[in-house]
């Protein structure tokens, strides 16, 4: 559909908008303590004005003892004291409206906290109460029934199931958690959990959120019986596999078509699903009209900087979505995969294909969604000192997997020495001292910086009519390359070959790289304006 400047206005704000993932933990300390919080990102609000956003995603700050980073939530409807409380929240709300800038939070329906009530309410209930029925507890197998209820693994590591001491003295049942011990899996077959998640929906809309990113959106419902895996392949625990039973049961589109009623009282909000499926059909069935309104499609994080692999990245993200109607969505990163920079090969050959990557990602059609310090070209950190490490994947694993900290390191805002500005404390995870070329304060001076190639590429995608249309035309291109068209009259050029290529014909808008004699160089992508579309 190739829509004109009124239908545009008419679709929903969120359609075609540039998401900011504000993992707050690592983004800006505005109390001392070291640690990142919402004080930090209100006063951070000029700069995601001037990187030109439309939206953030506040990664989880509700009342946690932070577990997992605050994915481990012990009260849904108030603000831990860690990221500012409530005022800090809302201060940013307030203020960032003002800047028209839209605030999407970060809700976690599969689990709770082991802090949360309802939990300490169950473990002094026992077994067969009603409060255990709001979470997942069995009997244990084997006679004496010291013997997990079914084999799944958890996605951290070690068994999805942790046994109970009941109030006795005596070991008891058994509960489920996907992720670590300290986030029980509800039962979304307790009416109670779905009345309960209503409420926290309308207690954050109510106070002027714009939408939810919804954590594990394809994990709430459980099979009937929580039948063992066919196969455990531990080398695969963190695949998505189409035969995992923890993972995509049909009951939970159920579940998605409750949230979108509530949501539907509130028709400016957004909901987000985090949504690890590959098969295209079933991607699609979360986005169907009465279910989420986004889902985020991870095939362009998976993927190297390589033409082919990226082309057919594009091509399933388009086509998941296509027959639901619903927008596609496109992310290089987030706090739980490694940064793009170092997937791409690291040093100047994975920042170049970073920036290559912007041009390709804000070049298509539907949400994007950038991870904080993604536009300042930061890559991982992969030798963060063993004592540092708090991704709790690093106990569970037996200290064999190091976890998602590489991606969670704190960003440099101004200075020549860590913390950068981060904070006036000590940074929760150490800041590396090479960081000091790659502050914000030094690339927004920068015309040639990483954060400045963001910027302009974000104003334009925003301002531009020749960003216009939901379709993708391919055009024949050099080996190892690819070029692609908008309906509005964008062509956008990625070469992944070792060689520069000529540009095809059109009006020069923007390339990640100086061109070299008119051509686009290795590791580079440009943005161009088809020559019978100029006015
Ligand atoms: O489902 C998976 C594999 O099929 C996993 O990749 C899983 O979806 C993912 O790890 C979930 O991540 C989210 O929930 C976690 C939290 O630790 C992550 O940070 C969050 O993004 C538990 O709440």
């Amino acid at each position: 559909m190739t829509d004109t400047p009124e239908v545009r206005a008419a679709q929903p704000w969120w359609r075609a908008a540039v998401f900011y993932q504000v993992y707050p933990r690592s983004f800006a300390d505005g109390d001392g303590d070291g640690i990142g919080d919402l004080i930090g990102v209100r006063e951070k609000l000029g700069y995601l004005e001037l990187l030109g956003v439309d939206a953030l995603w506040i990664c989880p700050v509700m009342r946690s003892p932070m577990a997992d980073g605050g994915y481990d939530v012990s009260d849904p409807r108030d603000i831990d004291p860690l990221f500012g409380g409530m005022a800090a929240m809302d201060a940013l709300l307030a203020e960032a409206r003002a800047r028209r800038i839209k605030v999407t939070m970060d809700l976690v329906p599969n689990h709770t906290s082991s802090e949360h009530p309802w939990f300490a309410a169950a473990l002094a209930a026992g077994p067969g109460s009603r409060e255990r029925d709001r979470y997942l507890f069995r009997d244990g197998r084997g006679p004496a029934g010291d013997e997990p209820p079914n084999n799944w693994p958890s996605i951290f590591g070690g068994p999805a199931w942790t046994r109970v001491t009941e109030t006795d003295g005596r070991p008891g049942q058994w509960y489920l958690h996907i992720f670590a011990p300290e986030q029980p899996d509800l039962n979304w077959e307790n009416p109670e959990v779905a009345a309960d998640f209503e409420q926290t929906l309308r207690f954050w809309l109510d106070r002027g959120v714009d939408g939810f990113r919804i954590d594990v959106a394809h994990g709430m419902a459980k099979p009937e019986d929580l039948p063992d895996m066919p196969e455990l392949d531990v080398s695969r625990l963190l695949a998505h596999d189409a035969n995992d039973p923890r993972f995509n049961n049909p009951a939970v589109h159920e579940i998605h078509r409750k949230i979108r009623k509530v949501l539907d009282e509130y028709p400016h909000a957004v909901s987000i699903g985090e949504v690890w499926v590959d098969d295209n059909t079933r991607f699609g069935e979360y986005v169907r009209p009465d279910e989420l309104h986004l889902a985020f499609n991870f095939r362009l994080a998976e993927v190297r900087f390589e033409a082919a692999a990226i082309r057919d990245a594009i091509e399933n993200s388009l086509a998941a979505v296509e027959p639901v109607g619903a927008s596609p969505t496109w992310t290089l990163s987030n706090h739980d995969i490694e940064r793009e920079v170092t997937r791409y090969g690291g040093g100047a050959a994975g920042v170049a294909r970073a920036r290559a990557m912007i041009l390709v990602e804000l070049a298509l059609p539907g949400a994007v969604f950038l991870y904080n310090g993604a536009e300042l070209g930061l890559p991982n950190v992969d030798d963060l000192p063993e004592e540092a490490l708090r991704d709790p994947m690093w106990e569970r694993s037996g200290h064999t997997e190091r976890g998602r900290d590489g991606c969670r390191v704190p960003m440099p805002w101004e200075g020549d020495a860590p913390p950068f500005g981060f904070t006036t404390g000590e940074p929760w995870l150490p800041m590396p001292p090479q960081w000091a070329a790659l502050t914000a304060d030094k690339q927004l001076e920068d015309l040639g910086s990483t954060v400045s190639l963001y910027r302009m590429a974000i104003e334009l995608r925003g301002t531009r009519p020749e960003f216009r249309g939901s379709e993708l035309e391919w055009r024949h291109s050099p080996q190892g390359c690819l070029e692609f068209r908008r309906p509005g009259g964008l062509i956008c050029v990625v070469n992944t070959s070792p060689d520069p290529i000529p540009l095809p014909p059109g009006e020069f808008l923007l390339a990640s790289m100086p061109l070299a004699s008119g051509r686009l160089p290795a590791d580079a992508a440009a943005w161009l304006v088809r020559v019978d579309t100029i006015t």
